[in-house]
């Protein structure tokens, strides 16, 4: 019922670097979600081998509309055009970073979290809460309620493809509660996060060596997972356990789910997380992304589920709140080994 992984490519030479990545890039299951309607069951399955196998898939007929994505996309288009100067002033005030303000939401450019990492980005950082949205829009348009109404709307869509798709993995875990993932995402106060990247072309004359640059570097997300959409430039790489880093081919009318850390840990590591970063860009066009984080909300306890822990596979973390585990990554660096710290010895 639903395109599996899509046959391998073939070739006659001795395969090279590149022919293994086309290769790999190739094998990313993709995943209709209109096929739940006539067979569910099957569904769910296959949305459990393929973050199983590997902790990323993309999904088509995802049924957000192209509208609300390219109001939400040219909001921020609009935003990223305007005079460095203007954009500064969407940062986030430099307050002390506590527990329960970690991500500092707002503009930023070329910093990645709190440690020193850089990239060749600049990005917006928003809640999902449409409260701090709105008290944010003041910074970033000339017509508040237009950016809030165009984000609102675009997030609130890919939460609720999110919520289907929770329901249905949490199904084919078998696990009892299947709305269990999809409540902590309904929370009011879920600590969900949109966040809009921009990765200008960086032209040769500029920047001497700009493939040797990274967007984005390598990383997990924390999260539950995250659902990536990007425009028609390539930029986004993930990581195989050969260590091999293989390139994912763009599709405006697709999203890529990868699995984050909160999935590895309530799984008891059958979903493992997907290592993945964005090289720089080098032009001539722009490569926009905007990724929703499905998030539980800070104070809600992280475990392995009863479902997942066995004789055979016995609990691997040990309990600890959302709130705890944010703490802690914000005191890391991007390639931080995070989950390490959380294992029961
Ligand atoms: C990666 C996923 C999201 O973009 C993000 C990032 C966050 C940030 O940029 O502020 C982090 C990064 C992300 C993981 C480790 C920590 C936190 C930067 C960083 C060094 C918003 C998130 O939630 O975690």
């Amino acid at each position: 019922v639903v395109a599996s992984p899509n046959s391998s490519l073939t070739t006659n030479s001795k395969p090279s670097a590149a022919n293994t990545a086309a290769a790999a890039a190739a094998r990313i299951p993709t995943i209709d979600l209109s096929c739940g309607t006539s067979n569910r069951q099957a569904l769910s399955k296959l949305l459990v081998e393929a973050s199983e196998k590997y902790g990323i898939f993309k999904l088509i007929n995802h049924g957000i509309p192209q509208d609300c994505i390219s109001r939400a996309e040219e909001e921020a288009m609009a935003f990223f055009a305007k005079p460095t100067a203007e954009k500064l002033a969407a940062s986030p005030k430099s307050s002390p970073v506590d527990a329960g303000n970690t991500t500092r939401f707002g503009y930023g450019v070329n910093n990645i979290g709190h440690h020193g990492d850089i990239g060749e980005i600049e990005y917006l950082l928003l809640s999902s809460q449409p409260s701090l949205i709105s008290q944010l829009s003041f910074s970033i348009s000339q017509n508040p309620s237009k950016f809030s109404c165009a984000l609102n709307d675009y997030i609130q869509a890919t939460k609720n493809v999110a919520c289907e798709l929770l329901d249905l993995m949490a199904e084919g875990l078998g696990i009892s509660d299947n709305s269990i993932f999809s409540r902590m995402i309904l929370d009011s106060e879920s600590d969900s996060l949109l966040r809009i990247n921009h990765y200008r072309p960086l032209p040769d004359f500029i920047h001497p060596s700009p493939s040797n640059k990274l967007g984005f570097g390598e990383h997990s997300d924390p999260q539950i997972f995250a659902i990536l959409r990007s425009n028609d430039i390539a930029g986004l790489q993930i990581l195989l356990d050969d260590g091999l880093w293989i390139p994912v081919p763009p599709d405006p009318t697709a999203y890529y789910v990868m699995i984050g850390d909160l999935f590895q840990v309530f799984t008891n590591g059958r979903f493992g997380s997907l290592k993945h970063r964005a090289t720089a860009n080098i032009g001539p066009r722009s490569r926009m992304s905007m990724a929703f984080f499905a998030s539980p909300s800070l104070d809600t306890w992280i475990s392995p589920l009863p479902e997942m822990v066995t004789s055979d596979q016995p609990c691997i973390y040990r309990p600890f709140t959302w709130r705890e585990y944010k703490t802690y990554i914000y005191s890391l660096t991007l390639a931080g080994s995070r989950l390490d710290s959380f294992k029961i010895r």
